[in-house]
């Protein structure tokens, strides 16, 4: 049995997921897909024999899909997931679940009012193998309890149109899910920091962003979207009886006239290509066992949460609150 996919969106991360379920994924293909931009939907599906279907609603009501990944612009997740939603279709959606918090709630709401777990929101780092190996060491308890994680986010480079709120939204947004996943714990309230370099008037780069949690160890994330150099994440938990550190993610390191160097990655697709395929799969796999994996829709609402506070916190300089419904019981 193949699970047919219908992939919403085929700009970077559509046509990068239509090209990871047709090459690396067992048990699934994609059937159709749709973007706004015609041409760039049918360059999408033809490599994979899949049908463009211009409507991303008659692409979710397709008999034909089965499941559906939602790429496409952040501002038109919620609708699409809510319709997955009302169609009882699982759905893997890009971050962030939506824009709002408000928003995210709805899609809470209706998955809790259909009973059935069907959201999948792709923070694929949950499925990175260095991060997978942190966290079960944290768990294991040798090194006890964390006390400190350092989080470094650096792009090559980000468009001019790129802001400082968007440096929160689009990528720290990632580190908060990753905080909460690793340490275990809720986020209390979030400060954000700005840099003496302005690029342009909505734009500081780079921020420093600093989080408290419920349970006590804090985070620190480097935010940096223009470090030219390439793309490079880096995570060290500070624990009470030593440190763990993620690995450079290199298959070789070159020396040469007495130099020793790795190359880094150019961007997040490459740094996160085992962690893309295997949330994939995963996602393929869970509808398949009826055990949904991964950030469930609540772990997307908090992180658009946290997002939100973030901007907040960037106007006003001060540490913001992180105001969250109760966890509904449905999620755990
Ligand atoms: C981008 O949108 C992503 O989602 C990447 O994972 C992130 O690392 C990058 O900073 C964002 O711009």
């Amino acid at each position: 049995m193949s699970l047919g996919i219908g992939v919403i969106g085929a700009g970077v991360m559509g046509a990068d997921h239509v090209r990871i379920i047709a090459g690396e994924v067992a048990r699934a293909h994609v059937v159709a897909v749709c973007d706004a931009n015609r041409a760039r939907a049918e360059t999408a599906a033809a490599e994979t024999g899949a049908r463009v279907i211009p409507d991303p609603f008659a692409l979710i009501a397709d008999a034909a899909v089965e499941a559906v990944v939602i790429a496409s612009p952040d501002e038109t997740h919620a609708d699409y997931a809510l319709a997955c939603i009302a169609a009882c279709k699982p759905v893997l959606c890009e971050k962030p679940l939506a824009p709002t918090q408000a928003e995210a709630l709805r899609i809470v709401e209706a998955e809790q009012g259909g009973g059935r777990r069907l959201v999948q929101v792709g923070f694929m780092r949950r499925f990175d193998p260095s991060y997978e190996d942190i966290r079960a060491r944290l768990v294991a308890g040798d090194l006890g309890a964390a006390l400190l994680l350092h989080c470094v986010h650096r792009n090559a480079g980000a468009p001019p149109s790129f802001t400082a709120a968007m440096s929160i939204t689009s990528a720290a947004v990632h580190e908060f899910d990753v905080a909460r996943w690793l340490l275990g714990t809720e986020i209390k309230n979030i400060q954000v920091f700005k840099s003496g370099t302005r690029r342009s008037g909505a734009m500081h780069d780079p921020l420093l962003v600093l989080l408290q949690t419920d349970r006590g160890p804090l985070v620190d994330i480097e935010v940096f979207m223009n470090a030219r150099y390439g793309y490079d994440i880096r995570t060290e938990l500070v624990c009470e009886r030593g440190t763990l550190t993620m690995a450079p993610p290199v298959d070789a390191t070159i020396r040469r006239d007495g130099v020793q160097s790795f190359p880094f990655a150019a961007d997040w697709r490459l740094r996160f290509a085992h962690a893309y395929r295997r949330q994939m799969q995963a996602f393929v796999d869970s509808i398949a066992n009826g055990r949904p994996v991964g950030a469930n829709a609540w772990d997307g609402l908090v992180a658009t949460a946290i997002a939100e506070a973030g901007i907040a916190a960037l106007a006003s300089g001060r540490a913001e609150t992180i105001a969250l419904p109760e966890r509904p019981g449905f999620y755990g």
